[in-house]
């Protein structure tokens, strides 16, 4: 289930990653992949469009722009995702004290592979631990509690004799104190029938368990909520989702629970003796995005950008046509001159060609108003910034839009025009820039300059 859904988000992740604007189309389009993955997941429909309203809004917000814009929705998908798993819980046991925990749910949903799983993760955490087997209508039940203690080491109470499972209890009650965490398996049963409620009261007021935990298979997907919500009234504090290995419809389980209220304690993920985790949803949405936080996540998407933008740069530069997104782009990763000499450094030749510090320094302080001005611009104008010549009044537009001045704009219109001729022309690398460039690069730039 982990896997699958994973790698759906993770491709509706790219998708938002890679793109150049995240505009509706951008994220129709990963919204598509992150809403089958959801669905196939067994999340509920009402969720799931309210994950998609969310993030539908962000792209559409104007007031946050450009790529700031990706990582706002890839932020609200991270929450949003969290946000329907639930919250985490996590049991906190005492020492030396004896606490009880009843494990009940139907037939086969993993009560008794679940304790010994408990016990064995409970003793490794310093606890002495015991499980205590009451099913007694399946004969086959103690047999399989007793293997499972043998072959991991556990503490274990049986009767295969006794099919009153109050007597059961009785009979062990004074020796259990000795321990730590007492676990115990109860019978399962077709459906939550009175017969079965008459047994988990019956225990409950026998028993006073510190915990009723209810077991449930993570295959019943948004069942899960209806029965959460059955068992809740009989005094149930959490659930444990089993089997979230073999099941595509874990998602589904886990959205009911949260939807119910019900605290999630643990999830299991296989047969074996350790394939039990505690659940945090935090965590979880990390793994199924393949990524160990938020912030990992956020450098990913920054790393996409980079890798998309340095093919696009390229790809202008041996086109001969820059763009302002070009610009634009390094001036949003580097946060500086620093860009604009990386800029430089890829026209072929340029890299070597001394150009003077301050030449390039001169500008640094508009690089945030032509960050704004860029911003107020439409795809249009960025790709063919020609049309702000040919228009001034759009000039003007973007100046009123941005607050930047028109002659800041007229400036960066200007810088954007060096580049690019310069680009075009291309460079000779073994011989630098020519005298006759360097004298044309410094008219354009208006400054005195010495070779
Ligand atoms: N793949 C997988 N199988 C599991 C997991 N947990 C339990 N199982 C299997 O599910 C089956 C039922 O588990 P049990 O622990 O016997 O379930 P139970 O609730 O005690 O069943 P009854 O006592 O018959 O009501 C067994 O074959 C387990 O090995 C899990 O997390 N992953
Ligand atoms: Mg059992």
């Amino acid at each position: 289930m982990l896997e699958k859904l994973g790698n759906a988000i993770k491709s509706g992740i790219d998708k938002i990653a890679g793109a150049i604007f995240v505009d509706k189309r951008t994220i129709d389009s990963a919204l598509k992949d992150i809403q089958r993955a959801l669905l196939e997941a067994d999340v509920n429909v009402k969720l799931v469009k309210e994950i998609s309203d969310k993030l539908r809004h962000v792209a559409s917000d104007e007031k946050i722009k450009g790529i700031d814009r990706k990582e706002h929705v890839i932020k609200i998908l991270y929450d949003e995702l969290e946000r329907i798993l639930g919250k985490s819980h996590a049991i906190n046991f005492e020492k030396n004290k004896c606490q009880k925990i009843m494990l009940v749910g139907l037939y086969g949903s993993g009560k008794t592979t679940t304790i010994a799983k408990l016990a064995n993760y409970y003793a490794k955490r310093g606890f002495k631990t015991a499980m205590l087997g009451l099913d007694v209508h399946r004969p086959a039940a103690t047999d399989q509690l007793e293997q499972l203690a043998k072959k991991n080491a556990l503490n274990y109470f049986i009767d295969r004799q006794e099919k009153n499972p109050v007597k059961i209890w009785k009979k062990y009650k004074k020796e259990l104190e000795k321990y730590e965490l007492v676990f115990i398996d109860t019978a399962g049963r077709d459906a939550l029938d009175s017969e079965l409620i008459a047994e988990i009261h019956e225990l409950n007021n026998v028993i006073a368990p510190d915990y009723s935990i209810l077991i449930m298979p993570a295959d019943i997907g948004q069942a899960a909520k209806k029965q959460a919500e059955e068992f809740n009234k009989i005094g149930i504090q959490g659930v444990i989702i089993t089997r979230m290995d073999s099941s595509a419809k874990g998602g589904g389980a886990l959205t009911a629970c949260a939807e119910t209220n019900a605290l999630v304690f643990f999830i299991t993920t296989g047969e074996k003796i350790n394939d039990i985790e505690t659940f945090a949803p935090k965590t979880f949405v990390s793994r199924l995005m393949g990524l160990g936080d938020l912030e990992g996540l956020l450098e990913r998407v920054q790393s996409v950008i980079d890798e998309k933008q340095e093919k696009r740069l390229k790809k202008s530069l041996e086109e001969g046509k820059l763009t302002l997104l070009d610009i634009y782009e390094q001036l949003k990763a580097m946060e500086g001159m620093g860009s604009m000499k990386k800029i430089l450094s890829m026209v072929p030749g340029f890299g070597q060609a001394k150009i003077p510090e301050e030449l390039l320094g001169k500008q640094e302080g508009k690089m945030k108003k032509w960050k704004h001005a860029i911003d107020s611009m439409t795809h249009e104008e960025i790709e063919n910034p020609e049309l702000l010549e040919k228009q001034p009044k759009r000039i003007q537009r973007i100046s009123k839009g941005s607050g930047v001045s028109a002659s800041d704009i007229r400036s960066l219109l200007k810088q954007w025009k060096i580049i690019n001729d310069f680009a075009k022309g291309g460079i000779n690398p073994e011989a630098g820039l020519s005298e006759k460039q360097m004298q044309k690069l410094a008219k354009k730039f208006g400054k005195r300059m010495k070779f």
